[in-house]
């Protein structure tokens, strides 16, 4: 099994792309996750522009975002603001473990 995997839709919907390594540039994904299981506990920080970058004024999201901790998953990335207007819904750009 994948270390972690991502999916096109919220619900784990749609297409789904298995990961497991450091991903600079998601091509293809970029700007489409919208909702990811991570099967190995691994902790994973997800970036809005490629190369583990993100822009000016957003913050970082990753699986120690969660209230109260660590998340395995997210089933809807809607519900994680990223900026003033926006949330991490088709954002993210490149994936790092750590
Ligand atoms: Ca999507």
């Amino acid at each position: 099994m994948a270390r972690l995997t991502v999916y096109d839709e919220i619900n784990f919907g749609g297409a789904s792309l298995d990961i497991d390594g450091d991903i600079p540039n998601l091509g293809d994904w970029n700007n489409r996750i919208s909702s990811f299981k991570v099967n190995d506990g691994s902790f994973v920080s997800f970036y809005d522009k490629p190369n583990y970058e993100t822009g000016v004024g957003e913050s970082l999201f990753g699986t120690d975002h969660g209230i109260g901790g660590y998340m395995k998953e997210v089933r809807d990335l809607r519900e994680f603001p990223h900026s003033l207007f926006g949330n991490w819904n088709d954002e993210i750009m490149s994936i790092k473990f750590r």
